[in-house]
């Protein structure tokens, strides 16, 4: 018998009992001193944007959430998503106690347990591993919040290594790209200073699909002052419906689109020379670099006019240094994804918009001090042990650790997953996950669904959602440094409890209680708070605070900045990447063209949904309960498919989707589909989502890994139409 049987949960099924309706069903009183109409300060988590919120009830029920004015991350208003995020606390297929995996008879199921009882068997099996193969063999996935308290947890058990799909299957490219060449990265909010722009550059950003809410506001108030936007993206997105230039890129050229420009603004002399003479290094071996670059060789590989790429050269520079050449934010998409954001760094730095008014503004956050608590510290770096091959990487990679977990001699031999669900979210893993599952000891998965990441669990633990539950303050790098507060509006349905609360009490059973030196969580928020005149009681009734800034917005004219690159100055040519082995200076690689009956996958957001993590929320499911694959019409004529009928997607491999309805559009090119990713849940304990739409994850076939940064590139693979028998 198999170690691990993937489990769907519907062993379960029928131990829950009647599930209550939909909204306001649910059975959790409210909390003290809630009134008929009550208001609880929040921070919405149906994205990592974090906007600050208010949540309302009525008779203790969800009423609604409303962003709060105050917070300049969303100046009082909520995307669509996190409008609909109060149906996360309702939605009745939440998981509601923990679970372990038993094996009786030979067959496999979940039963509920008590908290006590699913913390002595981790414990138990955490404290095996440690004595057979050592402490450090823990490795932690999670995205969001609560992921901290499970890497206090692991790190005080002496496992450091962890990893977040936010850095090798998102933004990871760009931050080494861009902390190569001016010795930081782009950071989270993104620091982009369009408020402020008179050119902005988006390419394959589609802002206004991806919501994320105050970058969307922000270039709206850039187009309301007449900024120039240039949109690249072979698609027709909706930032490329409000742009001045569309460049309907050949998929995967990008790099030569940017060497091009590059090889306009020095041959025409365009660029910033103070800036550059001022503040880079490198200059003479990129303007070296650059010449075979024209934009007629460029024409032949992006099938973008060369009067097109002079003419948007120009407009750039006409503007800058108040043109942002917008960094992209899921940037894990042909393999040479570091290489392509290092262009675009450059492409800054010769605008000179790096440190000013309309390209990118300096970060700060609030100096908020520690919980006094003991840290515990490494005896080794698990980075040398696990992720050599990636030494410019500061950060731990997914799929690496995920690669160092499989078979009996793997490194790791037990994973702790929160709130990621790895198994849509990593291309490529799908046999390597199944092969882990053989070889770990130990899976524990902390979520609040039954996302499929829970059928290979041995323990499953329920947290409750955002709406019943601390977590840390929201204090992140941006223009104005802020707190927010995320504080309960209801007490957690059914058996779920907080991150913290589970934390917490995992450490009492395996001893390690010292570093959780605090009863409540409540006790640190309010501690921390104090150290900057403010407390728990004030947050409550505000929700946010402002803080004054310690460090201009902008470089001051004039005053020589000091750059954390082995230079001090912005690196056009890399040292660190010649050091490694890689190009110091990006080169283009022509990416793999679909063979014969086939389209490039591309794929993006929709504005109702986040990943997979809301297609199941009853409301927003409401609003887009299934997605569709765009194809141009004279690929649909070839194919004779019409819009809105079912068809399958396949790879050349032969994988198969679940249906999708089609939609046939001028918006895309002829050689290309598109498919918004999240859907085609195959879990049917998500009974909304299950069958609905298809998945992109699963169709990806030629995944492409950087060399330098170790993501996961998603763009490479190809699909075709299969009609469904009528
Ligand atoms: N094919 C493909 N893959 C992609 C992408 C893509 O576009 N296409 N996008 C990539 C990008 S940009 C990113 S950032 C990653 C995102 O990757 P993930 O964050 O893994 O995305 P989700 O699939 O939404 O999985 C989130 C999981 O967290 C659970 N969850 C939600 N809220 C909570 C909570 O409050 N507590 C707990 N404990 N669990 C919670 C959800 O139920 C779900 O199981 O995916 C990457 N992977
Ligand atoms: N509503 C909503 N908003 C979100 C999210 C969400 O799940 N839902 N997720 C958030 C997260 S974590 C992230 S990382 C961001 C991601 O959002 P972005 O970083 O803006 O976008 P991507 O998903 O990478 O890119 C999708 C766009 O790239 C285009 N594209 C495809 N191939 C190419 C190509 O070869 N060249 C060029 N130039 N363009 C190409 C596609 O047509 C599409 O318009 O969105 C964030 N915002
Ligand atoms: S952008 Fe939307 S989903 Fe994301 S935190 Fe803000 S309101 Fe919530
Ligand atoms: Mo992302």
């Amino acid at each position: 018998m198999r170690r691990r049987e993937f489990l769907k949960l519907t062993a379960l099924l029928g131990s829950v009992g009647a599930l209550p309706g939909l909204l306001g069903g649910c059975s959790a009183p409210p909390l003290p001193g809630t009134g008929e109409v009550g208001t609880t300060r929040t921070v919405c988590n149906i994205c990592f944007w974090q906007c600050a919120a208010t949540l309302s009830t009525e008779y203790g029920k969800p009423w609604k959430v409303e962003g709060n004015p105050e917070d300049p991350h969303c100046n009082g208003r909520l995307c669509t998503r996190g409008t609909g995020g109060i149906a996360s606390y309702s939605d009745p297929d939440r998981l509601r106690q923990p679970l372990i995996r038993v094996s009786r008879n030979g067959k496999q199921s979940f039963v509920p347990v008590t908290w006590h009882k699913a913390f002595e068997v981790i414990a138990g099996r955490m404290q095996d591993i440690a004595g057979q193969h050592g402490s450090d063999r823990f490795a932690l996935f999670s995205h969001g919040d609560g992921g901290r308290h499970f890497r206090l947890l692991l790190q005080a058990y002496g496992s450091h290594a962890y990893a977040h799909p936010s850095f090798a299957q998102c933004r990871g490219p760009r931050e080494t790209a861009f902390g190569l060449t001016f010795g930081e990265g782009v950071g989270s909010p993104d620091r982009t200073d369009m408020a402020n722009s008179r050119c902005i550059v988006l390419i394959g950003s589609h802002i206004g699909e991806n919501l994320h809410n105050s970058q969307v506001q922000t270039l709206m108030q850039a187009l309301d002052r007449g900024a120039t936007l240039i949109t690249v993206d072979p698609r027709f997105s909706v930032p490329a419906s409000k742009s001045k230039h569309w460049l309907p890129i050949k998929p995967g050229t990008d790099t030569a689109l940017l060497l091009a420009w590059m090889n306009v603004l020095v041959n025409e002399q365009l660029y910033d020379r103070d800036y550059v003479a001022q503040n880079c290094s490198g200059f003479e071996e990129l303007a070296r670099h650059v010449q075979p670059y024209n934009p007629e060789g460029a024409y032949l590989e992006t099938g973008l006019e060369p009067e097109q790429i002079r003419e948007t050269a120009r407009a750039m520079a006409r503007a800058a240094p108040a043109t942002l050449v917008h960094p992209g934010r899921h940037v894990t998409w042909y393999g040479d994804d570091t290489q392509r954001c290092r262009a675009i760094a450059i492409l800054n730095a010769l605008l000179g918009s790096w440190g000013r008014p309309g390209g990118f503004y300096r970060q700060e956050k609030v100096d908020l001090p520690e919980f006094p608590a003991p840290k515990p510290e490494p005896d080794h770096d698990w980075m040398d042990t696990v992720q050599a091959d990636y030494p410019l990487v500061a950060t731990g990679i997914s799929n690496v650790l995920i690669d160092r977990s499989v078979g009996p001699d793997a490194f790791f031999k037990g994973w702790f997953i929160y709130a990621t669900n790895l198994i849509t979210t990593i291309p490529g893993i799908r046999k390597q996950m199944e092969q882990a599952a053989e070889s770990l000891e130990l899976i524990v998965v902390v979520d609040t669904m039954p996302a499929e990441i829970t059928g290979y669990a041995d323990v499953v633990l329920p947290e409750c959602t955002y709406l019943e539950r601390h977590d840390e303050l929201r204090n992140k790098a941006e223009r104005t440094p802020t707190l927010a507060l995320r504080s309960p509006a209801f007490t957690p349905r059914h058996d779920s409890k907080p991150a913290w609360w589970i934390a917490k009490g995992l450490a009492g059973h395996l001893g390690l209680e010292s570093y959780f030196p605090w009863q409540d969580y409540r006790e640190v928020l309010d501690w921390q708070l104090r150290q900057v005149g403010s407390s728990l009681e004030e947050m409550e009734r505000v929700g946010v605070k402002s803080f004054p800034r310690k460090t201009p917005v902008y470089f001051e004219p004039g005053k020589a900045v000091k750059f954390n690159t082995p230079s001090g100055r912005i690196e056009l040519y890399s040292k660190h990447l010649a050091g490694a082995g890689h190009d110091p200076l990006p080169k283009y690689t022509p990416p793999e063209r679909p063979p014969e009956g086939f389209f490039h996958l591309n794929y993006g957001r929709a504005a109702a949904h986040t990943f997979g993590r809301t297609i199941n929320n009853p409301l927003l499911f409401e609003l887009m309960p299934e997605n569709t694959v765009w194809v141009h019409p004279a690929a649909a004529a070839t194919l004779g498919v019409r819009s809105g009928e079912y068809v399958r997607l396949e790879n050349p491999e032969g994988t198969q989707s679940n249906r999708i309805r089609v939609r046939v559009t001028q918006r895309i090119r002829p050689d290309s589909v598109f498919m918004v990713h999240g859907f085609g849940h195959t879990d049917p304990r998500q009974r909304l989502a299950h069958g609905a739409g298809a998945d992109d994850t699963a169709l990806m076939h030629n995944v492409r890994i950087d060399p330098v940064m170790g993501g996961t590139g998603m763009r490479a693979s190809f699909v075709t139409l299969v009609r469904e028998e009528v």
